[in-house]
C-alpha cells in the first residue's frame, strides 16, 4: 500500500473540517485597491490558493491607525467589508476556508499613513529601528507616542469590531497577530515596553493587552473561531526580550485558559530558517495549550511530514512557498518542484508575480 503523508490527513479546527494540514500563511502583498480595499485581483489570487486547509489571509488592519505600509488592505471601513466578501466568496465557492489576521501595526508606521500626519503609537515612546514601505519606497518608521492607559480600551474594542466585521464579511475566523514586533508584540516584550502601569513591568503586566484582545474578540465571535499568531524569538522590527521562555509559556497559558482554537507559531527568525535565531523550546510551548498548534517558518514538505510525524504540530503553514505556488497543494502531494519566489514582485504591483505563477 503507498504510504499516505501525514500531510494530507483532514484535521476538525474545532466546527471546520481542513482536508488537509497545509495552511496557506499571512503574506503581505501589498495590492489593496484605493481606501486599503480588497480588490478582484486580490479574490483572484486567494482563490488560485483554496486548496489549502485553511488560509490566512494577509495582515489587515483594525483601524486606520493600525496601518504601516503602503495599500494594506484593512476591516474597518464599509467599503472594506464589501471588498473581503468579495474574496471569502471566491474562496469558498472554489471549496476553501479563510481566516483574516487582525493587525495593528503600533510603532512600525511611518506619519505618512497616519490620520493628520500624528505620531504613531505604541506601549512606550521608543522608535523601532526598522523601516516600513511608503511610496514604494522603504522609508524609516516616525517617532512614536505613548498610549495613555485610558486609551487602550478603545484599541480592544476596535479589535472586537474588525473582528465581528470580519464575520460579517465572510470569513470563518480571525487570526489576531501578536508576532513579528507589532503592536501585541510591542506590549508583550519589555525591549518596547518601557509602561510603569498595568501593561508593564512584569509578565503577566505585558500579556494584559493580548489578553483583553483575546476576550473582546472571542466574546465577539466565539473562541472557537480565534486564533492568535506569536513570534517567541523573532527580533524582527526590533522587538527583544530578556526572558522568551518565560514570557511566551505565560502567553500559552493565558491562551490556554481563554479556550482559543489555535495557536500559529512563527518558531525562529521570519523570513529565514527554522534554525535562525534563538535556540527555543517550542513543545514546552505546545505542552501548554489543548487548541491546536500551528507550526510556521521554512518548513517544506519533509519537515512538514517530520513535525507531523512526531506530533510537534497539528498543522503546518507555508508562506513563501505559497505565493511562487498557486498549486503546492498539488506540487506537495505528488512531490513535484517547486516555482522560485520572485523578490521583485514582492510588495506591490499588479497581476505579475502575484497572480501568474504557473501551475504544474
Ligand atoms: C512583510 C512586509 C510587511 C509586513 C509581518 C505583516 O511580518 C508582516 C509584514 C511582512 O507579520
Amino acid at each position: 500500500m503507498p504510504r499516505i503523508s501525514p500531510l494530507f490527513s483532514p484535521y476538525h479546527l474545532a466546527a471546520i473540517d481542513l482536508p488537509n494540514r497545509i495552511v496557506m500563511a499571512p503574506l503581505t502583498r501589498d495590492r489593496a485597491g484605493p481606501g486599503n480595499v480588497p480588490t478582484t485581483l486580490m479574490a483572484e489570487y486567494y482563490t488560485q490558493r483554496a486548496q489549502a486547509g485553511l488560509i490566512i489571509s494577509e495582515a489587515s488592519q483594525i483601524c486606520p491607525e493600525g496601518q504601516g505600509y503602503e495599500a494594506t488592505p484593512g476591516i474597518h471601513s464599509p467599503e472594506q467589508i464589501e471588498g473581503w466578501r468579495l474574496v471569502t466568496d471566491a474562496v469558498h465557492g472554489a471549496g476553501g476556508r479563510m481566516f483574516i489576521q487582525l493587525w495593528h501595526v503600533g510603532r512600525i508606521s511611518n506619519v505618512a499613513f497616519q490620520p493628520d500626519g500624528a505620531a504613531p503609537v505604541a506601549p512606550s515612546a521608543l522608535r523601532a529601528n526598522a523601516q516600513t514601505f511608503v511610496n514604494g519606497a522603504f522609508v524609516p518608521t516616525s517617532e512614536p507616542r505613548a498610549l495613555d492607559i485610558g486609551e487602550i480600551p478603545g484599541i480592544v474594542a476596535q479589535y472586537a469590531q474588525a473582528a465581528r466585521n470580519a464575520v460579517a464579511a465572510g470569513f470563518d475566523g480571525v487570526e489576531i497577530h501578536a508576532a513579528n514586533g507589532y503592536l501585541i508584540d510591542q506590549f508583550l516584550r519589555d525591549g518596547a515596553n518601557k509602561r510603569t502601569d498595568a501593561y508593564g513591568g512584569p509578565i503577566a503586566h505585558r500579556c494584559r493587552f493580548l489578553f483583553e484582545v483575546v476576550e473582546a474578540v472571542a466574546a465577539a465571535i466565539g473562541p472557537e473561531r480565534t486564533g492568535v499568531r506569536i513570534s517567541p524569538t523573532n527580533p524582527a522590527n526590533d522587538v527583544a526580550d530578556s526572558d522568551p521562555a518565560a514570557l511566551f509559556g505565560a502567553v500559552m497559558e493565558g491562551l490556554d485558559a481563554r479556550g482559543i482554537l489555535y495557536v500559529h507559531v512563527v518558531e525562529g527568525a521570519s523570513r529565514g530558517t527554522l534554525d535562525e535565531g534563538e535556540p527555543f523550546d517550542y513543545p514546552a510551548l505546545r505542552r501548554r495549550f489543548r487548541g491546536a498548534y500551528i507550526a510556521n517558518n521554512g518548513y517544506d514538505k519533509a519537515l512538514a511530514e517530520q513535525a507531523l510525524t512526531a506530533d510537534h504540530a497539528d498543522l503546518i503553514s507555508f508562506g513563501r512557498p505559497f505565493i511562487a505556488n498557486p498549486d503546492l497543494v498539488e506540487r506537495l502531494r505528488q512531490g513535484a518542484p517547486l516555482n522560485e519566489l520572485k523578490r521583485e514582485t514582492l510588495y506591490g504591483g499588479g497581476a505579475e508575480g502575484y497572480t501568474d505563477y504557473p501551475t504544474l
